[in-house]
C-alpha cells in the first residue's frame, strides 16, 4: 500500500499542477479552490506546519490609546469605547479622525515575515463596529466613516499574497454601533456582555442582514482567506445555531478556509478549548495562557506583546524577546500554534518595542526554524531545563538553562545515533548511555542564551 506520506504529496502534487493549470488560464486560486475541496488533514496542514502568526488589533481606539483625559481604559485599549464611558455618538468622532498616512502594508507583511511568521490575522471589525474595509453593508467603515478612504483589508491582502503570507481576517460578532446588534438594550451597548441574562430580540435581524453579509464580503472580494478568527462568541443572544450555520456559510464560500472555535458556543472561557458537545470550529483559543500540557487537538495561543491589544502607551509590560522565543518553543512542544499581537498606533506604525522584540524572534527562528516549522509535540515529558519538539525521526531538545557542569541530562530510554548543536550544523556532541538516562556533553558556554537547540537523531 503506498505510504500514506507519498500518497498525500502526491494529492499536493496533483493540487498543484490543478492549480499551475487553472492559474495559467487566469482564474483565481480562489475559484479553484471552490473546485478542490481538502480533507480536513490537508486544509489545515499549512496552519499545522505555519506554528507562529501576527495579530493585528488596528482601528479608530489605536487613535485613543486607552485614554480619556486622566483616566486610562482598565485592561483592553481596543475596549475604549466601554471602558472610557464613550456614548456612541462620541465614539463617532474617533473613526471620523481615523486617518493612518503611515500605513504602509508592504512593511507590516515585511516586518511579520522577517520575524519568522507565516499569517497574519488582522482586525477587520472589532466590538466598536467601525470596518476596514469597503463594505456595502455598511457607511460605519473606512471608506464612508474616515478620510482615510482606502481600502485596508485589500491593501493588506494583496501585501500577504505579494509576499506569500497567508491573509486572515478576525470579525467580532459584537458589535456596539449597530442598533439592531443592541435592540433594546441600545444605547447600552455592552448590557450583553455584563449580563448573560440580558435579551436583545432584535439581534437576529442584526446577524441575518448585517453580520453574516459582511463575512460574505471579506471571503468574496480579498482573495484566498486563510483563517477566520471569530470573536464575540459570549454574548447570549448568539446561538450555536447561528455559529453553526456562519462556519457552514465560509466553507461553501471558500471550502478551505479554517475557522475558529469563536464561530461557535463550545469555547470554554480563557483556556479556550471546546467543552464537551458538537460545535462548530477548527482549532480552539487559548487566550494570553499555554496550556499546562501538551493538548491532541488543534489549538493556537493568541497573546499580547505587553498586556494589551490595542495601542495603548500606558502600557508598558512588556514581555521579554526572550520570554517571547520561549513561549513560541513552549507552545509548539505542546502541539499548537503562537499568535502574537501587534497593536499599532492611529498612525499607522508598530510600536517601536514591538518591532524590536519581532527582529529578535526573526534571528532566533532564522537560525532555528527546522525545530519549529512543521514540528509536532513532544513524545515526552517536559524536561527541567527545556522543552522537546518532534519531527519524523528527529527530536529537537530546546535548552533554555544551560548545565553548569556541562552535561544534559535526558531522562529517556533514548537509543540516540547522534546528538549536535542544530545552528553550526556538523558540531556533533559525545553522547553517553548510563542506564535508562542519556548524557550529552555540551561546549561550556550556550551558543544561544535564550535557547540553544540540539538535534537528536535516533538509530534507524
Ligand atoms: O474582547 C476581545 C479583546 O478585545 C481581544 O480582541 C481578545 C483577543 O482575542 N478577544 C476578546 C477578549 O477575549
Amino acid at each position: 500500500m503506498m505510504n500514506i506520506f507519498k500518497k498525500g504529496s502526491l494529492m499536493i502534487v496533483l493540487f498543484a499542477m490543478i492549480l499551475l493549470t487553472f492559474h495559467a488560464n487566469g482564474q483565481t486560486i480562489q475559484e479553484i479552490s471552490k473546485v478542490e475541496k481538502l480533507s480536513d488533514d490537508e486544509r489545515m496542514e499549512w496552519w499545522r506546519d505555519a506554528k507562529f502568526g501576527m495579530f493585528i488589533h488596528w482601528g479608530a481606539y489605536s487613535i485613543i490609546g486607552g485614554e480619556r483625559g486622566e483616566q486610562i481604559a482598565g485592561g483592553g485599549a481596543e475596549w475604549a469605547m466601554d471602558k472610557l464611558d464613550y456614548t456612541i455618538e462620541e465614539y463617532e468622532q474617533f473613526p471620523n479622525m481615523f486617518n493612518p498616512q503611515l500605513f504602509d502594508a508592504d512593511e507590516w507583511v515585511r516586518m511579520a515575515k522577517d520575524a519568522g511568521m507565516k499569517y497574519i490575522v488582522i482586525t477587520s471589525k472589532h466590538h466598536d463596529g467601525f470596518a476596514l474595509w469597503d463594505s456595502k453593508v455598511s457607511d460605519y467603515d473606512i471608506m464612508d466613516a474616515s478620510p482615510f478612504k482606502r481600502d485596508i483589508i485589500k491593501e493588506l491582502s494583496e501585501a500577504c499574497k505579494k509576499q506569500g503570507i497567508i491573509f486572515c481576517f478576525y470579525h467580532s460578532i459584537v458589535d456596539w454601533h449597530h442598533p439592531q446588534a443592541q435592540g433594546n438594550l441600545f444605547p447600552n451597548y455592552n448590557a450583553g456582555q455584563k449580563d448573560q441574562s440580558v435579551v436583545n430580540p432584535e439581534f437576529p435581524k442584526y446577524y441575518e442582514n448585517y453580520l453574516k453579509p459582511q463575512v460574505k464580503e471579506l471571503l468574496t472580494n480579498y482573495g484566498d482567506i486563510g483563517v477566520v478568527w471569530f470573536d464575540g462568541d459570549w454574548i447570549a443572544d448568539y446561538t450555536t445555531e447561528m455559529g453553526k450555520e456562519l462556519y457552514n456559510m465560509i466553507r461553501k464560500i471558500q471550502p478551505n478556509t479554517i475557522v475558529n472555535n469563536r464561530v461557535d458556543k463550545g469555547r470554554n472561557g480563557m483556556e479556550g478549548m471546546d467543552k464537551a458537545g458538537e460545535f462548530a470550529g477548527d482549532f480552539g483559543t487559548p487566550e494570553q495562557e499555554i496550556p499546562a500540557t501538551g493538548i491532541d487537538s488543534d489549538w493556537e495561543s493568541c497573546m499580547t506583546m505587553n498586556r494589551t491589544w490595542g495601542y495603548k502607551p500606558d502600557d508598558t509590560k512588556w514581555k521579554s524577546s526572550e520570554q517571547l522565543i520561549q513561549n513560541l518553543i513552549d507552545i509548539v512542544s505542546k502541539g499548537g500554534n503562537f499568535l502574537l499581537n501587534i497593536g499599532p498606533d492611529g498612525y499607522g506604525r508598530f510600536p517601536a518595542q514591538s518591532i524590536r522584540r519581532l527582529k529578535a524572534m526573526g534571528e532566533w527562528t532564522k537560525a532555528n526554524g527546522e525545530s519549529i516549522y512543521g514540528a509536532s509535540a513532544s513524545p515526552f515529558d517536559r524536561p527541567e531545563w527545556g522543552r522537546y519538539t518532534k519531527k519524523g525521526n528527529v527530536i529537537y531538545a530546546h535548552v533554555f538553562d544551560w548545565p553548569t557542569d556541562g552535561k544534559l541530562i535526558i531522562t529517556e530510554d533514548l537509543d540516540l545515533a547522534k546528538a549536535s548543536l542544530l545552528v553550526g550544523v556538523g558540531s556533533e556532541l559525545k553522547v553517553e548511555k548510563n542506564n535508562k538516562r542519556v548524557i550529552i556533553h555540551l561546549p561550556e558556554q550556550a551558543p544561544d542564551e535564550i535557547a540553544t537547540v540540539i538535534k537528536l537523531e535516533f538509530k534507524k
